[in-house]
């Protein structure tokens, strides 16, 4: 039964500076991932109604911390650090996309990744990789195509045709969605998709 989770009340945990010390695998979450500047904190703090649950910024590659919030018992949302950031030293580059890679693969908690492009610019190499690899072990998706407010409606309405257009026949079970924190555009759609993923799950981890 589809269950409504009210994120208005979700509160930060802890921040781990890797994933080896996350919190237990256990429970249900969902990671906004992203390339940095993407407005991955900004779309939680959105959600969660609240300026200043997830850090934001406007110097990309700020969040180096994994913050972990909770939105009731068990259930979390995590703010990934972003990849991309032409400043981090291709090493350091690197090196987080391979914990993305593992956290993607091993944490069985992981039920879906929302992950946000800038709408001027979706689908960069390091989105696709992101997209494959949560196909490849069958993690859901919600593609949101951020700082929507940036654009008019038709050319919105033009990249968010082009983006499925071009996903949909690779990954079928792909929801793509436009949404802007600036002007609360897509919000009502993204706390709709948690709530199928966390019902869901919560059925299939309770005895
Ligand atoms: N116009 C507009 N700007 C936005 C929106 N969302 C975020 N921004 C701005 O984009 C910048 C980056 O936002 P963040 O939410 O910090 O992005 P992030 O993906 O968490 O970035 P990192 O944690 O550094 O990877 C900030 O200056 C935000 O104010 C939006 O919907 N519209
Ligand atoms: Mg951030």
């Amino acid at each position: 039964m589809l269950q409504y989770y009210n994120y208005h009340i979700t509160r930060f945990v802890t921040s781990s500076p890797n994933i080896r010390v996350l919190l237990s695998d256990t429970g249900v979450e969902v990671a906004f991932a992203g390339r940095s500047n993407a407005g991955k904190s900004s779309a939680l703090n959105t959600l969660t109604n609240q300026k200043l649950l997830a850090r934001t910024s406007r110097n990309p590659g700020s969040t180096i911390l994994i913050n972990q919030f909770e939105v009731t018992k068990g259930i979390r949302l995590i703010d990934l650090p972003g990849y991309g950031y032409s400043k981090m030293h291709k090493n350091k580059q690197h090196q987080w996309l391979q914990e993305l890679r593992k956290y993607i693969y091993q944490r069985d908690c992981l039920k879906g990744i929302v992950l946000l492009m800038d709408i001027r610019h979706p689908l960069n190499d390091l989105d696709q990789k992101i997209i494959q690899w949560s196909d490849e072990v069958k993690v859901p998706i919600m593609l949101l195509l951020a700082k929507a407010d940036k654009l008019n409606y038709i050319a919105r309405q033009i990249q968010l045709n082009f983006v499925r257009k071009e996903i949909l026949p690779l990954i079928s079970n792909i929801q793509v969605e436009v949404f802007s924190s600036l002007k609360k555009i897509g919000v009502d759609k993204l706390s709709k998709q948690l709530n199928i993923w966390f019902s869901s799950s919560i059925l299939s981890t309770v005895d």
